[in-house]
């Protein structure tokens, strides 16, 4: 059973689907990680709905990921934006080595949660300080303080410190994850009951 199927366990979600965007700017270790949460010989499903744009989709029992690159693609954010709205969690994937785009990495934190469809709901948002095994790496705390996570009030937040090659870290911010995402799937299936 890969790490998926049990995290889609412990959610207790199987009947519904659960929504999770893995975002980040390009070569910061998204298809790397995503890759290592996947169970051993799951398919990919590539989509690439216009040319400069590219989404990696895949699903594993009752969860479904959207991975795509925030980076030199702005030209792009509407289509992009689109999965903004049903999704259930994010995964923010920072290259910890990337000094000189911090600042961009930034930015686009900054727009996706100031977004219509995000700022409003408390879904868990999870960081992985990745690429932790390189000797210019900053800290988790250090990139902690360089995004301002500190500011956001409205919504659960983690950062943990990865090493996407060797699948280091991974398993502390899935399980974070889990117990948020279930949280707030309930209240957000909830809400939409009693509308
Ligand atoms: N040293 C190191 N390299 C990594 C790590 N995660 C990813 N990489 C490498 O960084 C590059 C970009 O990774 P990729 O997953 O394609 O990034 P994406 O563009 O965000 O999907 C690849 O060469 C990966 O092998 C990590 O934790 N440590
Ligand atoms: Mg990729």
């Amino acid at each position: 059973m890969g790490l998926l199927d049990k995290l889609s366990g412990w959610l207790g979600l199987r009947k519904k689907e659960v929504n999770v965007l893995c975002l980040g700017l390009d070569n910061s270790g998204k298809t790397t990680i995503i890759n290592q949460l996947k169970p051993a010989n799951t398919p990919g499903q590539e989509v690439v709905p216009t040319i400069g744009f590219n989404i990696e989709k895949f699903k594993s029992s009752s969860l479904s990921f959207t991975v795509f690159d925030m980076s030199g693609q702005s030209r792009y954010r509407n289509l992009w934006e689109h999965y903004y709205k049903e999704s259930h969690a994010i995964i923010f994937v920072i290259d910890s080595s990337d000094k000189l785009r911090m600042v961009v990495a930034k930015e686009e934190l900054d727009t996706l949660l100031s977004h219509e469809d995000i700022c409003s709901k408390k879904l868990p948002v999870l960081f992985f300080a990745n690429k932790m095994d390189l000797h210019d790496a900053m800290s988790s705390v250090k990139v902690s303080q360089m995004l301002c996570l500190e500011t956001i009030k409205d919504k659960p937040w983690h950062i943990c410190a990865s090493n996407a090659i060797e699948g280091e870290g991974l398993k502390e911010g899935v399980d974070w994850l889990q117990g948020n995402a279930r949280a707030f799937i309930m209240l957000y299936y909830c809400h939409c009951v009693v509308k």
